[in-house]
């Protein structure tokens, strides 16, 4: 009896040695994978939040725009992450239907796509022809904003690192679109 015992207390150790590093991988993935979706969901809402101030124009005491947006998103992301990795950007257009357009060129050659030496009409007065009309910053009265904020999100489990692949990092991103109130 004694013997049987001691067979069935080693094959349950056995199976536990087998079982408890599975166990404690998928708790650990579990745990982080909520921890992920979590900062996915701070940073939108911080995203978000931002739009909405920056579309009424307020500015800080003694601050820019630029900062007044910038420290909100950071000061509410960076409670899940470091806000120094935070990238904030900011396209303004003269309205929704301008959203991502290019600017308008003349097809000389009829191809679809704009080639050197067609004219083209620089809607952001950057100099150059771009495949994204938007200009930088938050733009101006009654303006559409499309805001972006990227941050790059580290898996730090074993395993569930190398199934994410990039060495564990992904890039959350969050965006909003606002209409500046008339200012
Ligand atoms: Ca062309
Ligand atoms: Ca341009």
């Amino acid at each position: 009896m004694t013997r049987f015992r001691t067979a069935v207390d080693g094959a349950t150790a056995v199976e536990f040695a087998i079982i408890a590093p599975v166990l404690i991988f998928l708790t650990f993935a579990i745990v982080e994978s909520g921890i992920a979706f979590a900062a996915d969901i701070v940073l939108k809402n911080a995203t978000y939040d931002a739009a909405r101030t920056g579309r009424t124009g307020f500015v800080s005491e003694n601050s820019t725009q630029d900062a007044t947006v910038k420290a909100k998103i950071r000061n509410q992301a960076g409670v899940f992450m470091d806000a120094d990795k935070l990238v904030i950007t900011s396209l303004s257009y003269k309205g929704f239907d301008a959203l991502k357009k290019p600017e308008p060129f003349t097809d000389k050659n009829g191809n679809g796509v704009r080639d050197d030496g067609e004219n083209f009409t620089d809607v952001n007065g950057n100099g150059v022809y771009d495949i994204d009309q938007g200009a930088n910053g938050y733009g101006g009265t009654a303006q559409v904003v499309l805001y972006t904020v990227t941050y790059p999100w580290t898996f730090h489990t074993p395993v569930l690192k190398q199934l994410v692949g990039n060495d564990g990092t992904v890039e959350l991103t969050a965006t909003a679109v606002v209409q500046n109130e008339p200012y």
